[in-house]
């Protein structure tokens, strides 16, 4: 299987390039839903030690149904398939710029939520311009056992996040109890019976904190289904925190602000007014290749299918 490595802000993609599973030409949401019921040993296989790491979001290439776009693409983490993905879009596109199968300019991706346009700018540098992205829930307190209540929005950038001010400093130091408090916020959240129109569940959480940096307006904590957090600053997240803050006027259509990830890799964002009253962001940031591999999967090798106990 050919796969190339690439890191956005950090924050791993592999582009699976052959070798996947067949998963027919049906509309990309249904391919998604097929690859997450019926091939989770492919996925494991793919994101887990010892082949994987930690954090790794898969991009699995499919026909697209739109002749317009250069590629179809399906993202997964360890724990789930998703509807979209901001750095593995960023890093897709430095890959297949490296692979000399597109050039500098404007380009289309179809994903299962929908047809993303990036820009590339140079062989690192990629702007997405995602779907459009709006908020579902403002102002929702969920109660964490133990912590006290957290307000929120409940935001859509392309996957569901609950999006919350953060009681602790977001900084690479304290990583290890950010992560428990946003798992037992999207814990609280799923308890709570927080929904998107068809039943949705939150699958990501945003603790929002200040930067040490003046020039950026947050720096976040993002929490994905697979309980790693994001080292990029979170295309989709970025996407979902742009519809809240415009929902406040607290960010004009056009203007430009910084956000960075925990680890203070950063992205440029803004948006413009979406059709159906959210926001249409756009999300400019770095990719870097790192691997351009084979994967065995021996018959004899007794991780073959990743590392799950
Ligand atoms: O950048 O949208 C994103 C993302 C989702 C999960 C990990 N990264």
């Amino acid at each position: 299987m050919h796969v190339i490595d690439s890191h956005t802000g950090g924050m791993p993609t592999r582009v699976i390039l052959d070798g996947g599973p067949d998963l027919g030409s049906g509309p990309l949401s249904a391919r998604a839903t097929e690859l997450s019921e019926d091939h989770q040993e492919f996925c494991n296989a793919i994101l887990f030690e010892p082949r994987g790491q930690a954090g790794m979001v898969g991009a699995l290439l499919v026909e697209p149904i739109d002749p317009d776009c250069v590629t179809g693409v399906i993202y997964f983490d360890a724990d789930a398939v998703l509807g979209m993905c901001g750095h593995g879009t960023i890093g897709l596109a430095v890959t297949l710029a490296h692979l000399g199968r597109i050039d500098i300019g404007t380009h289309k991706f179809e994903t299962p939520a929908g047809v993303v346009t990036i820009d590339l700018h140079d062989n690192n540098t990629v702007s997405v311009t995602n779907i459009e992205s709006r908020v579902v829930h403002p102002d929702v307190t969920v109660e964490v056992k133990g912590q006290g209540t957290f307000t929120g929005d409940m935001a859509y950038g392309g996957n569901w996040f609950f999006i919350a001010r953060s009681p602790i400093e977001v900084s690479a130091e304290q990583i290890p109890p950010l992560t428990e408090l946003a798992v037992q916020i999207r814990a609280a959240c799923h308890q709570a019976g927080l929904a998107g129109p068809d039943g949705q569940r939150v699958d990501h959480v945003i603790l929002s904190g200040d930067s040490p940096c003046d020039a950026v307006l947050r720096r976040n904590f993002v929490l994905c289904p697979d309980d790693e957090y994001d080292r990029s600053p979170c295309g989709t997240g970025s996407s979902a925190f742009a519809a809240c803050l415009a929902a406040k006027d607290q960010l004009a259509a056009g203007e430009e602000i910084t956000l960075e990830s925990v680890i203070g890799s950063s992205y440029q964002l803004s948006y413009q007014p979406g059709s159906a009253g959210g926001v249409i962001p756009r999300i400019t940031g770095q990719a870097h290749v790192m691997a351009d591999s084979r994967l065995i999967f021996a018959e004899n090798d007794p991780f073959r299918s990743g590392i799950t106990l």
